[in-house]
């Protein structure tokens, strides 16, 4: 059932894409197996992006069926035995940028795994950044960038941080396509995560949890 979805997606067969995921949640399958096939059914669609098979019609369909996966994944995990919250987290994708589907997977898998968060949106400044932080007092914050100009929009966010006084309130963790460890280092972040399982064991180390 997981294949068939990661391909309904990946050939853009919208209304089997979301039948198939209606059936396996009525089928009682785990909302981080359906979340995980649609995470490898994007990875294909940016390879076909890439290569030059796919244009920007098809991403737009892919984000739209994204979201609406997680709107129907995303009453189930109230639906879960409630598990022990560990701490909180406040994630954006940073100011200029759109891209949000890696984002929301990275938001969605801290939740599933006990963190409370605060998801700021796309295209978020570093102003709002500060506020969330001031007012909600995560012990994490996850910045997420797609495009080369989000590198010094990390940057910019966390310099504000540093300005505004917060900074030793908070790890700071990147993410996004072409981030790596010298963007992280470049931003002045504490860490790198290349996928939303590194978010999530970054977030437990800082934490405390196993
Ligand atoms: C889908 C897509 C779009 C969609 C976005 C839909 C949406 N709702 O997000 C649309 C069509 C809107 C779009 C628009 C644009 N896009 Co675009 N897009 C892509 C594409 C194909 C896939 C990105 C994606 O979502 N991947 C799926 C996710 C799941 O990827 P992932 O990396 O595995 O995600 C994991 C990690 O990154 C990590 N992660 C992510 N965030 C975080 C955060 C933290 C804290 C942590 C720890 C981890 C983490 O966890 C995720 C889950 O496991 C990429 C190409 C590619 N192959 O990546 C181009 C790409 C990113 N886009 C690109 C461009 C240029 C654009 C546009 C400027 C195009 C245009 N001319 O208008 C606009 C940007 C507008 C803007 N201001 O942002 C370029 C960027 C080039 C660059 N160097 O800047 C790329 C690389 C394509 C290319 N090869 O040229 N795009």
């Amino acid at each position: 059932m997981s294949k068939k979805l990661v391909n309904a997606i990946a050939d853009m067969r919208e209304e089997e894409a979301l039948k198939l995921v209606r059936e396996m949640v009525e089928g009682g399958s785990e909302p981080v197996v359906i979340m995980d096939a649609a995470r490898e059914a994007m990875a294909i669609v940016g390879q076909r992006y890439d290569e030059g098979t796919y244009f920007l019609p098809e991403l737009i369909l892919a984000g739209e069926m994204m979201n609406q996966i997680t709107d129907i994944v995303k009453p189930e995990l109230a639906k879960l035995p409630e598990i022990e919250r560990h701490g909180k987290v406040v994630i954006g994708t940073v100011a200029g940028d759109i891209h949000d589907i890696g984002k929301n997977i990275v938001s969605f898998m801290l939740d599933v795994n006990g963190f409370d968060v605060l998801d700021l949106g796309v295209d978020v400044s570093a102003q709002k950044f500060v506020e969330a932080i001031r007012d909600f007092q995560p012990q994490v914050v996850g910045l997420s960038g797609f495009l080369t100009l989000a590198f010094d929009a990390m940057k910019e966010i966390v310099e504000a941080i540093k300005t505004a006084g917060l900074r030793d309130k908070v790890k700071i963790m990147v993410g996004g396509g072409q981030v790596n460890e010298k963007i992280q280092e470049y931003a002045g972040a504490d860490a790198y995560g290349k996928d939303a399982m590194a978010g999530v064991s970054l977030a437990k180390k800082w934490v405390g949890v196993k």
